[in-house]
């Protein structure tokens, strides 16, 4: 089956996670992706946090599947000569360098303009540009924090937390590969390749644009209904961390399920959706509450909500999270188990629909990897094992023209 991005050049000048993430999601979906690695030591991650001795994390496998990996110095003449000719014949290039480092290497954008007016060079960076931090390098939780998630996240009582999702680097990635379909599109139009810039800051603060609408309800009433700290505790000037609750239209929290003593995951997460209020009564044998003008609105409601949280918890406390779920499914009652690493891999929903993902790799055996989240009708996306390092470096030589003679002797100028 063809797919839709197949014929899409692309050079993966990335390293670490938000690039990777993008260029991986656009491999699968067909394009030919060539991650430029340093020769000896290539993507850091191939290193980092390793479980198996000498052979690439699982960091690096899980990010980098799909794609091709070309061995390049393009701070050496000969480097340089290859990443030019590469770029005259890609569609894209992605890089995530720090602030400058592009430049620094002898391919600002406008040389790269030069070199191919069709070329789309897609960046990431911590800070946009212009912006007062915008020479700060960034990873993952820097830019939670500069993005407002990390003030509005964790317990009231308790420091700014991080999230364990990756909101500053694979969200970021997300957003890049977003904006370069769209410069495809636009290239498709104008025949002009553009830059495409896309900061993590700005990537998370896009995600928390419901804290951002909850300052501006702050500024103008002093108090957010839907928080933890409303009617009984204080509200500042700023967003406060909520805890479990979502803040917005449906009250919900983290609920105790049988034997959360011993184990920290016996939990699911329950949400008070307004016009469930009678299942929800039914379901918890409360069916009194359902005329009861104690409970019978939202506001009526919010005072006491933890009370009624508490006896949602006592009806819990002989079922398991999957018993809960299964009784209150049947109620319509928005909820979920909260699940486990080690469940989502043995989830057999996930596997079938490709989520996650079971790849044979050359040098670690099968690994699991998540798949595309992005289902389509006429396309599933077959998940093939991360690069070794270099691994396709004359194969791609070759396909630019250079002979074997040329192709040894590159390699010799840029062995370590
Ligand atoms: N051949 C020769 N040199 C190469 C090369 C190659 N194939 N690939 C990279 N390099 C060089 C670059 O030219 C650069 O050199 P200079 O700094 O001398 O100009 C250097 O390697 C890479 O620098 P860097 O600043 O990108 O790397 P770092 O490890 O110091 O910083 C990071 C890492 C992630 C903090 C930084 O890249 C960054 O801020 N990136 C932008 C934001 C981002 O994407 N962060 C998310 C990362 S995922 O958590």
């Amino acid at each position: 089956m063809s797919k839709p991005l197949e014929g899409i050049k692309i050079i993966d000048f990335t390293h670490v996670q938000a690039g990777p993430a993008c260029t991986q999601l656009l491999a699968w979906f067909g394009a030919d992706v060539i991650k430029v690695e340093r020769p000896g030591s290539g993507d850091v991650t191939r290193t980092q946090l390793r479980d198996i001795p000498d052979v690439d994390a699982l960091y690096f496998t899980m990010l980098n599947s799909n794609k091709k990996s070309l061995t390049l110095d393009t701070k050496k003449p000969e480097g340089k000569a290859v990443l030019e000719k590469l770029i005259k014949e890609s569609d894209v290039m992605v890089e995530n360098f720090g602030p400058g480092a592009l430049d620094r290497m002898g391919f600002p954008w406008h040389t790269i303009k030069e070199l191919n007016p069709k070329m789309i060079l897609a960046s990431v960076k911590g800070f946009s540009d212009g912006h007062h931090y915008d020479d700060l390098k960034v990873y993952e939780n820097v830019a939670q924090c500069a993005g407002g998630a990390a003030s509005t996240t964790g317990f009231w009582d308790g420091p700014p937390t991080i999230s364990a999702a990756a909101l500053g680097d694979s969200n970021t990635g997300m957003h890049l590969a977003i904006g370069i379909l769209t410069a495809l599109i636009g290239r498709d139009k104008t025949g002009k390749g553009q830059k495409v810039a896309v900061s993590m800051q700005d990537s998370v603060l896009n995600l928390c644009r419901v804290k951002l609408r909850d300052q501006q309800r702050l500024d103008r009433l002093g108090y957010l209904e839907e928080y933890p700290q409303y009617p009984h505790g204080e509200f500042s000037d700023v967003v406060p961390r909520g805890g479990n609750a979502g803040g917005g239209g449906q009250p919900g929290w983290v609920l105790k399920c049988k034997g959360w003593e011993t184990d920290p995951n016996s939990y699911i997460y329950f949400t008070i959706q307004g016009h469930a209020w009678a299942p929800i009564c039914r379901a918890i044998g409360k069916p009194e509450w359902i005329e009861d003008s104690n409970y019978n609105t939202a506001s009526a409601r919010q005072p006491h909500i933890f009370d009624i949280f508490k006896t949602i918890e006592e009806w819990l406390a002989d079922k398991t999270k999957f018993e809960a779920v299964d009784i209150l499914r049947k109620f319509d009652i928005p909820c979920a188990p909260v699940l486990t690493m080690k469940e989502l891999a043995n989830d057999p929903s996930l596997r079938e629909s490709g989520t996650i993902a079971e790849v044979p790799h050359k040098e670690r055996g099968t690994y699991l990897t998540v798949g595309s989240p992005i289902k389509f009708s006429d396309m599933k996306p077959e998940i093939t094992a991360s690069p070794l390092l270099g691994e396709h470096t004359d194969e791609v030589l070759e396909s630019l023209g250079y002979s074997s003679a040329e192709i040894a002797n590159l390699h010799q100028q840029q062995a370590v």
